[in-house]
This record gives structure tokens, C-alpha cells and sequence, in this order.
């Protein structure tokens, strides 16, 4: 019997089809799956014509040299004016960009004419301050318009920018800041959060002693805190708020790099993934344009990610504007300075799409129904979620007391590597299940291999790769193109190797397991830690479930799971004893935890990724490892006081 690759445990049986009204309205329909299966190319061609293209291209995609492809070769386009000019061009200046909500309810309405304007001025403003096509920016800011502005100024001279999360570290800011090479840092003072203002100046400030390539810092007021003034320093006030508004948008290549993501993965130095122009936009726009259905005359689209992750690259900045969305961007934090503020802005502005991750509605769940139900969400038409596999049942509570049983649920699987939502429903064709993002969207090829680079069958698991180039796709890691290659190319021959676990049902729809990385081995099974969670948290009494596997002399390694409890239920030992049951009733003993322990918190990433490996130190007593992405970096020392003092 061939050794299993990945175990399938649980078993989901609900299905929400589309409600007929939105079927009959959907931008996209199934005809689109035909379509690209009958020719991805002539596909992925026709996406590339719904933007403005100033030199149509010679081939559509290059692959003679994989894995580093070329797409749309010989064509040219501004990235910036694909977002803004053309809309302007359109007649749709007075329409609102983005609704900004400050964290204390400060706020404006900044409509394509205006943020255009600023755009052009921020342009001006780089290229007088000697930012030339190619030179690399880095950008640390709050979640702010001038951040949108920042980086579409940036793609309108073919500088590519490099955002670092506002917030991350000095050693962080300054290896990224080397790496990419950069020459211009754009922060601000600082933001707003948990009520306060948050520095950021400081963070660059001791980045730029140390790294001599940094000439010039730009820095937007928002907090009016003090700050120290250096001779490099400039104020975005006085530089762009005076700078000239004409500038034409100079086209580009399709393959000119666009921005430099990093991503820290667990081990190694960040790798800086780099994406270009044509192709890039090309699937941010389709896939925001069909994924969310987005109708730019009448909806309100909020995606609640930061900027600096690629979520909010690619669903804040690139694909919503390239379609004319009219969008909120929120400043601060979930609870300030209230446990509804969410709400209350979906009330406010009366969203109609949403796109957020499940650790906000894990979250949600724990503080309690009543709070979304004090506020009116029936604006709501559509809602999203990104970043982690989403337990079954917090799927369930997202659509019932957010959807009120009606917005479609798009699970939305994608990477900083794939640069857009490679699998997800379509709303208004797909009938959904709670915990699958289900299919590749058209013109995508996704499979589920063992070890052998075999196709698993329906009911197996294994390992998710891509089969083929898609436009969106990473071109290389930063400076490193072999790194490139032995990350994403070398598992598998020919194909993208994710670094996720996957497992196909019945229907053939895909179920993504969690990083390979932090699969359990007990006993000789594989077993997932998105499965175990899920069936944690299908337990009335579980909000957020994290488990590892700890080396075990018996079974080889033991599942640990860490659980957060909702509202005010207290724990005990026959309720830790009912949890570990539950979970074997529901996934079979072998996936039984060894030991539940109840925390008050997760140790999160900025983008609310649980990082397992540190759960796993605590688990094997050891001490605890690299904390420096942490989104809060004292959570761990909380985890294990809270720990020692319930022992
Ligand atoms: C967009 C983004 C990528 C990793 C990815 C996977 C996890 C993201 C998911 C999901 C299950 C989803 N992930 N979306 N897992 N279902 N809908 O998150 O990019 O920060 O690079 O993370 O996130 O593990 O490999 P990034």
C-alpha cells in the first residue's frame, strides 16, 4: 500500500448554491471555465484587453526559458494610468476612490480626480528627487491615502516600491531596505492605533544610519507627534503638496518589475518577490472584477488588510482601482475604540463587499454574536476571506451573522508568489462549502500531487502545485534567481511547488490543509493542523484552535493544541478531556490531541497567520525562536506566563 500523503479526516456535507438574483447579474459565469479550458492563452489574452494598453504586445506568454516567464513580451502600458487617468479620461473624476476612516473616526472622501492629482504631484516629486525608472523605494507607512498614493506614484516612473509593514522592526525595515537596494524611504510621523499614535519616523531613522544607500526620507504628517529632523528628511507637505500636478504617464514594459514583496517564511533571510507590470495587473483586475463581482457604478468594496501585505497590493491598490471600485481603507484596529467599530463602519459607509481573513472572524466569534447584531449589515452582498484555510464552522458564522444567510462566502486561495486569487468560488456560480475554496479560476491549473508527482484522486491529499505559467506569477526572488528555483521549481519537475497541503472531495474540490511545513506526523499518519483546529473549533465552546505536532517517544510526534475559548466560558479538566473526545469523534482517534491547553491569545504575523513554530517551542519546552514578525512581539512571553500560572 502506497505510504498516504496527507490524511483526509473530516467530512463537510453543506452546500450554499447561488442565490438565482445574483447568478442572473454575475459578472462572470460559468461559460468563463469553458472558455479558458478551450484556450488559456486566447483567455488570459482577452483579460489583458480590459486594460488600456499603449503598445499592444507581440506574444502573449514567453515560456522558453522556465520557469522565469514573460507575459504579454513587446507589449507597454503605466500601471498608474491604468488605475486613475483612464477613469478621469472616462468621466468618472467625482467618483470616491476611497472612503479613509482614521482609527478616531476622522475621515475623507478622496474621489479618482483628486487622488490622480496627487498621484501626478508625488510623481513630480520623486523624479525631482532623482528617483529614476528602476530606482527602488521603500515604503513604511500607516494605512493612509498617501500610501495608496506612494506606491501608484512609484509605479507611474517604473520605480518599483518595496512596502515593509508600518510598524516592523528597524532590523527588519533595514535588511529590506539593503536587500532591495532602495535609495528613497516614504513614511510618515506615524498612524493611529489602539488610540494612540503609533511612531514610525524612529524606525527609519535608525534604518537609515544604517544603511548608506538611503538619500533622501519623505514623510507625511499624520500623528503631528515630534519628530527628530535629519538632513535627508523631507515633508510630503511641502514637496508634494506644492509640486507641480501635470505629468504624463510614460509607458512601460509588460515585464517591467512593478513592486518587491518580501515574505519572511519561517526559516532563512525574507525573500523579495518580484512581480511586473502587464501580467500582473492583468489578473489583479480579472480576478477582483470577477471574484467579487464588483460593480463599480453601486458597489462599496472594503478589504480590511494592511497595506503592506500583499492582500492589500493587490485587493486595495491594484485591482480596485484598475476597475473604478469605490473602496473604504480603515486606519486602525478592530476594537478601537469599540468591539463593533467594523460594523459600524460597514453601517457608515454601507459596504457591499468585504474581504477579510478568518483569524478577524475567529476573533468576531469569541467576542460575542450580539455585536454584529446591534448594527445594520444588510448593505452586504457578497463577503471574502484570505490568508488561512477558514474552519467550517467559522465560515458558517461569517455568513450567518455577517451574510444574514444571503452574501455569497468566497474563499479566496492565493500567495505574495501568486500575486492573485488563484482558487476561489465564483459567487455567482459556484455552490460553496463551508472550508473549500473549491476550484482554480479559469485559466488556472492547480493540482494535488504525492510524493512522486503523481495527481492524488479524488479523496486523497497531498501537495498543492501549479501546473502551468499564469500572468500574476512571481518572476524570481530579488537578486536571487536560484533561490527562485530551488524554493518553488525543484520539488516537483515542471511544476510550482506552494508549500501547502491540499486534499481533493468527491466533487474534485480542492481543501487546503495548511503549510506543509507544520504537518503532523503521529503514528505514521500525516495529519493536517487545519483539520484538527477546524474540529476544535467546531465545538460550541472553541473560538481559534492552534495545534502542532511535539515530539512523542511513542507515537513520533503527539498533537498539542492550543485553543482560545469563546465569550466568558471557563475551562476545566472534563472540558479539556470533552474537547480532546470531540475531536476524536469527529476526525478518529488518531487525530485525538495529546494535550489542550487554553491560552487568551495566538502568536499571529501582521497579515494574522498563526506561527506555529513558535507554539511548537513552547510545546517542547524549548526556548522560544525568532519573534521579529510577530504582528505583537510580547505575545509569547504572555502565552507562557498565562501557562505556568493555570499549571
Ligand atoms: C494572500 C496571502 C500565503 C499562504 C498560502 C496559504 C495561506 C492564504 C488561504 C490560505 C487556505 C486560503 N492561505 N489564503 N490557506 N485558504 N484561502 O495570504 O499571501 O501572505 O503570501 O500567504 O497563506 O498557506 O500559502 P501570503
Amino acid at each position: 500500500m502506497p505510504q498516504e500523503t496527507l490524511a483526509n479526516l473530516l467530512t463537510e456535507d453543506r452546500t450554499f448554491p447561488p442565490a438565482p438574483e445574483f447568478t442572473a447579474s454575475a459578472n462572470v459565469t460559468e461559460a468563463a471555465y469553458d472558455e479558458a479550458a478551450a484556450d488559456r492563452l486566447a483567455f488570459w489574452e482577452q483579460q489583458a484587453r480590459r486594460l488600456d494598453w499603449t503598445k499592444d504586445w507581440d506574444s502573449v506568454l514567453d515560456w522558453s526559458n522556465p520557469p522565469f516567464a514573460k507575459w504579454f513580451t513587446g507589449g507597454e502600458l503605466n500601471v498608474a494610468a491604468n488605475c486613475l487617468d483612464r477613469h478621469v479620461d472616462a468621466g468618472l473624476g467625482e467618483r470616491v476612490a476611497i472612503h479613509f476612516e482614521g482609527e478616531s473616526g476622522d475621515g475623507r472622501a478622496v474621489t479618482y480626480a483628486e487622488l490622480l492629482d496627487e498621484v501626478k504631484r508625488a510623481a513630480n516629486t520623486l523624479t525631482d528627487l532623482g528617483v529614476e525608472a528602476g530606482d527602488r523605494v521603500v515604503i513604511y507607512m500607516p494605512m493612509i491615502p498617501e500610501a495608496a498614493v506612494a506606491m501608484l506614484a512609484c509605479a507611474r516612473i517604473g520605480a518599483p516600491h518595496s512596502v515593509v509593514f508600518g510598524g516592523f522592526s528597524v532590523e527588519a525595515l533595514a535588511s529590506r531596505i539593503d536587500d532591495a537596494g532602495a535609495k528613497l524611504v516614504i513614511t510618515a510621523d506615524g498612524g493611529f492605533r489602539r488610540g494612540k499614535p503609533n511612531a514610525l519616523k524612529p524606525t527609519v531613522d535608525a534604518a537609515a544610519e544604517r544603511c548608506p544607500g538611503i538619500e533622501k526620507v519623505l514623510v507625511v504628517r499624520r500623528t503631528e507627534q515630534d519628530v527628530d529632523w535629519n538632513e535627508r528628511d523631507l515633508w510630503w507637505h511641502e514637496t508634494v503638496g506644492t509640486a507641480s500636478n501635470e505629468h504624463a504617464a510614460q509607458p512601460f514594459d509588460a515585464e517591467h518589475p512593478l513592486f518587491i514583496l518580501y515574505t519572511s517564511g519561517t526559516t532563512g533571510k525574507p525573500k523579495g518577490i518580484l512581480h511586473t507590470s502587464g501580467g500582473y495587473l492583468t489578473q489583479t483586475s480579472y480576478t477582483h472584477h470577477a471574484v467579487f463581482d464588483l460593480k463599480p457604478e453601486s458597489d462599496v468594496y472594503w478589504c480590511t488588510a494592511d497595506i503592506g501585505w500583499v492582500t492589500g497590493h493587490s485587493y486595495i491598490v491594484y485591482g480596485p482601482l484598475s476597475n473604478g471600485a469605490t473602496q473604504v481603507m480603515y486606519e486602525g484596529t478592530p476594537d478601537t475604540p469599540h468591539k463593533g467599530r467594523f460594523w459600524e463602519i460597514i453601517d457608515k459607509y454601507q459596504v457591499t463587499s468585504l474581504y477579510t481573513a478568518p483569524t478577524l472572524i475567529r476573533t468576531f466569534m469569541k467576542w460575542g454574536d450580539d455585536i454584529p447584531a446591534g448594527y445594520d449589515l444588510s448593505s452586504l452582498r457578497l463577503l471574502g476571506s484570505v490568508g488561512e484555510p477558514i474552519n467550517p464552522e467559522a465560515w458558517i458564522w461569517y455568513r450567518e451573522h455577517v451574510g444574514k444567510g444571503k452574501a455569497p462566502i468566497v474563499d479566496t486561495w492565493w500567495q505574495t508568489e501568486t500575486g492573485a486569487i488563484m482558487v476561489s468560488p465564483l459567487p455567482g456560480v459556484t455552490a460553496t462549502k463551508p472550508g473549500s475554496a473549491q476550484r482554480p479560476l479559469p485559466g488556472i491549473t492547480v493540482d494535488v500531487v504525492d510524493d512522486e508527482a503523481k495527481s492524488v484522486p479524488n479523496g486523497g491529499g497531498g501537495f498543492l502545485t501549479i501546473r502551468d505559467p499564469w500572468p500574476s506569477m512571481l518572476r524570481t526572488i530579488w537578486g536571487d534567481d536560484q533561490r527562485f528555483l530551488d524554493t518553488y521549481w525543484s520539488k516537483f519537475d515542471g511544476m510550482y511547488f506552494a508549500g501547502d497541503g491540499a486534499k481533493r472531495d468527491d466533487d474534485g474540490d480542492l481543501w487546503l490543509l495548511g503549510r506543509v511545513d507544520d504537518v503532523m506526523l503521529v503514528s505514521g499518519h500525516n495529519i493536517s493542523t487545519t483539520e484538527v483546529e477546524s474540529a476544535l473549533v467546531s465545538h460550541d465552546s472553541v473560538a481559534e484552535a492552534a495545534v502542532v505536532g511535539a515530539s512523542d517517544p511513542v507515537t513520533g510526534q503527539g498533537i498539542v493544541a492550543f485553543t482560545i475559548l469563546r465569550g466568558d466560558i471557563e475551562s476545566s479538566p472534563e472540558h479539556l478531556q470533552e474537547l480532546r473526545q470531540h475531536v476524536a469523534n469527529t476526525l478518529g482517534p488518531i487525530a485525538k490531541p495529546r494535550q489542550i491547553m487554553v491560552v487568551a491569545e495566538l502568536p499571529k504575523t501582521r497579515s494574522g497567520k498563526i506561527m506555529r513554530r513558535l507554539l511548537r517551542d513552547i510545546a517542547e519546552n524549548r526556548e522560544i525562536g525568532d519573534v521579529t514578525t510577530l504582528a505583537d512581539n510580547t505575545v509569547m512571553t504572555r502565552i507562557k506566563e498565562g501557562l505556568s500560572a493555570a499549571a
